[in-house]
């Protein structure tokens, strides 16, 4: 039997009501203990005001939320306590659940349960941390997406169809003797992974856009010194983070803001300007500067003209396997050219940098409003199933059926490690349920 846990649900600092949470087979046994009622009667879902005591104390009046297993979040037997928002009432209540054999619950042990007892998927489960932490409505719209089951529709045709392509062969290399069975051949198979390999492709796709919305990217402001990266960190979130002058060097440290871009977090990074330099404090800025220039998402390589020095064609080398925004800044003292991206980070004239950086990022409508892998979990499980396809197609024509056969059966149980299926992953229940075999 899995012990009762409790913890509580709410903030731990005063407020108007605190909510204290129990799941587990023994809940009501325990809950029992230090309430004013008898509740392993209860048969059904039920809302019970009552007492909290103890012994002859009384704790608090409170309102109980009582849910009978299955129809609860964790599948499990559970009670939720509305406690007034004392921290001396709820520390109390869970003194008392402690005292009574109950447990505190570890990090998501609730939402563990509820997977384990199949009332959510995996990728249900890890939606609803995304959920408590989304910061922009598009983000929490991603996550809902997933809590709600839509997302995990999108495997439901890759794990039929390489289900059936893996029954398939399977069963026509154990029981050739049934006339039902399609012949396969390894041109068949290959043709069959490529298309399947194809619709991955859209899932990964979608799955980055998706998770660009739902997590938002880094962006750093790179360039050499006094090209404007401070005064530009300024301009896009609006006020005066960074110090700005026309010394060289100014910046040394890093300096962050976040701006909502189009529901799109950006985490800007202002860095020291990249150049050769004696001085011990400006070089660990530099250093830092080419750390942020590794971690970042999208990098902004400012320019304030388009005669590229020393100085900037390091700038350009450093970033060369990086998506790059090259802008070019001083719009208002530059000559330029209308085939090339200019801003004036003084004067904040900078809409055309904010178009395009929505545009590099490719996101469409069908990106925020769809569902979307967009964990990296997913995406990562989705690239390996993908890499054992191609296998098969890389392989094909120089290896056995039965070799091939390995790696697809590695591909169908990647589609279902994202949902959380592989554990009970059995080839002949897969092929039996799919053929009228043996009967
Ligand atoms: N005229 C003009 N000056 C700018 C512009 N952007 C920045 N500056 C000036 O360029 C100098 C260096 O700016 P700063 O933002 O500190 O550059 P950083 O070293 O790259 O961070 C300052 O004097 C700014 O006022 C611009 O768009 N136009
Ligand atoms: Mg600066």
């Amino acid at each position: 039997m899995l012990e009762t846990i409790v913890a509580l649900a709410t903030p731990p600092l005063r407020s108007a009501l605190a909510i204290v949470r129990f799941s587990g087979e023994d809940c009501f046994n325990v809950v029992s203990r230090f309430f004013s009622k008898d509740l392993t009667s209860y048969t059904k879902n039920s809302i019970i005001h009552g007492f909290i005591k103890d012994n002859d104390e009384v704790v608090d009046e409170v309102v109980l939320l009582l849910y009978k297993s299955p129809r609860s979040f964790t599948g499990e037997d559970s009670i939720e306590i509305i406690t007034h928002g004392s921290p001396l009432i709820f520390n109390k209540v869970i003194k008392l659940a402690l005292e009574n054999g109950a447990r505190m619950a570890t990090p998501g042990e609730y939402s563990n349960r509820a997977y384990m007892n199949g009332k959510l998927d995996l990728i249900q489960a890890e939606s609803i941390n995304d959920l408590i932490n989304a910061e922009t409505d598009e983000s929490k719209k991603i996550s809902m997406n997933a809590l709600l089951g839509e997302t995990s529709k999108l495997i439901y045709p890759l794990k039929q169809e390489i289900g059936d392509l893996l029954s398939n062969i399977e069963a026509n290399i154990d029981y050739s003797e049934y006339t039902d069975i399609i012949d396969l051949d390894n041109e068949k198979i290959v043709e069959i992974c490529k298309v399947i390999v194809q619709k991955i492709d859209n899932l990964i796709k979608n799955g980055y856009k998706g998770k660009i919305i739902k997590d938002g990217i880094n962006v750093a402001i790179i360039g050499k010194p006094n090209v404007g990266k401070s005064s530009l960190l300024n301009a896009l979130v609006g006020e005066n983070k960074a110090i700005v002058t026309d010394i060289k060097g100014t910046t040394r440290d890093i300096v962050e803001g976040k701006i909502n871009l189009n529901g799109i977090i950006l985490n800007l990074y202002d860095t020291a300007g990249i150049r050769e330099s004696d001085d011990y404090i400006e070089s660990i800025g530099i250093n830092k500067s080419k750390n942020i220039l590794n971690k970042a998402d999208l990098v902004i390589a400012l320019f304030d003209n388009e005669n590229f020095d020393e100085e900037d064609k390091e700038i350009l080398k450093l970033t060369q396997d990086k998506l790059t925004i090259r802008v070019f800044n001083k719009s208002d003292l530059n000559n330029y050219s209308n085939d090339k991206l200019y801003i004036s980070a003084l004067n904040k004239d900078i809409s055309k940098l904010k178009n395009e950086i929505l545009k590099v990022l490719g996101i469409s409508k069908e990106n925020y409003d769809n569902p979307s892998l967009a964990n990296e979990r997913d995406i990562g499980l989705l690239i390996s199933c993908q890499n054992e396809l191609n296998k098969v197609i890389e392989l094909s024509s120089t290896t056995s059926i039965d070799l091939l056969v390995e790696h697809i059966k590695s591909a169908y149980l990647k589609i279902l490690s994202i949902t959380g299926e592989d554990y009970d992953f059995d080839m002949a229940k897969e092929i039996f349920s799919r053929f009228c075999l043996g009967k």
